[in-house]
């Protein structure tokens, strides 16, 4: 298929991007931090959705020359952002089941943040049940590792898929997404207001923060900083940019 075909070789011939999305402070509006998002132009195959060409980036084994792109793009866009703009900001970047099979994965990233100049807890790292339900002891190890060295790592897409409680147990999250599909379905139904709050409230009992996704409204906004939400990221706020537009919205904010 094509995009087996061309995947091969996309990282080199200059094909992927790494695009920001802001993340937000909901208490003092402030810009917290942003995730890296891969983006893929093929001149065969035109846009190419992450959500299309991950999962066989992962099956191809590319996700690991890819995973060490977006950190070195993720890492570069954090260091400029900090001494243009504040100290405190903090890039994301998502992290697929394949890359823990790597035996040196703590290793490889806890050098490339030092070659930076950066420290641990200026990158959050973004799992998804995906991790977790591969469910090796090695990945437990990993995270167990990652957290004592002091990366922030969250739980992406909280909310979907199966026994999330048990994860927050057994694994040292520090941030929990909320999956996009609770706030579009806010004031929609009876449910997902409640789930928000009673989310909300649980992460905060367990000292985890909170960054609720797919924020497209005023309205959800609101409600959200008064459900005591702590994090923003969605179109409203902004779509994923490449840095130089990233950047824009720095020197323009406020
Ligand atoms: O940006 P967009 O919503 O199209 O992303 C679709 C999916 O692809 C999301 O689940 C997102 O987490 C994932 N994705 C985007 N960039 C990366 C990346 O660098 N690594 C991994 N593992 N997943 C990514
Ligand atoms: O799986 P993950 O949460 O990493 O996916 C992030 C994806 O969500 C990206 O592909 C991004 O483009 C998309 N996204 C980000 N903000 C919004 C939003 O406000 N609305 C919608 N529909 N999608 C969004
Ligand atoms: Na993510
Ligand atoms: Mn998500």
């Amino acid at each position: 298929l094509a995009i087996e075909e061309q995947i091969h070789g996309a990282l080199e011939r200059g094909e992927l991007q790494a695009h920001f999305q802001i993340q937000l402070d909901i208490r003092d509006g402030s810009i917290m931090g942003a995730e890296a998002l891969l983006r893929w132009n093929n001149p065969a195959l035109g846009n190419v959705s992450p959500a299309e060409f991950i999962p066989i980036a992962e099956q191809t084994g590319v996700i690991e020359p890819m995973g060490e792109f977006i950190l070195t793009r993720a890492l570069e866009a954090a260091r400029i952002w900090q001494n243009k703009f504040n100290d405190n900001f903090r890039v994301a970047i998502n992290l697929s089941p394949r890359q823990f099979r790597n035996p040196n994965l703590v290793q490889s990233i806890t050098d490339q943040v030092n070659t930076f100049g950066m420290r641990p807890e200026d990158l959050e790292l973004e799992i998804t049940e995906g991790v977790l339900l591969s469910g090796h002891a090695y990945t437990l190890d990993a995270l167990k590792q990652l957290s004592d060295a002091g990366f922030c790592i969250s739980m992406d897409d909280f909310g979907t898929g199966y026994s999330s409680l048990s994860y927050l147990r057994t694994y040292p999250f520090e941030i929990l997404k909320i999956d996009r599909s609770f706030i579009s379905d806010m004031n929609k139904d009876g449910k997902s207001n409640e789930l928000i709050i009673a989310t909300i409230e649980m992460a905060h009992a367990l000292g985890i923060r909170v960054i609720a996704e797919g924020v497209e409204t005023q309205e959800q906004l609101d409600e959200l900083s008064f459900m005591m939400c702590d994090y923003a990221q969605g179109f409203l706020i902004s779509k994923p940019v490449p840095f130089d537009e990233l950047l824009e919205i720095g020197i323009h904010y406020k």
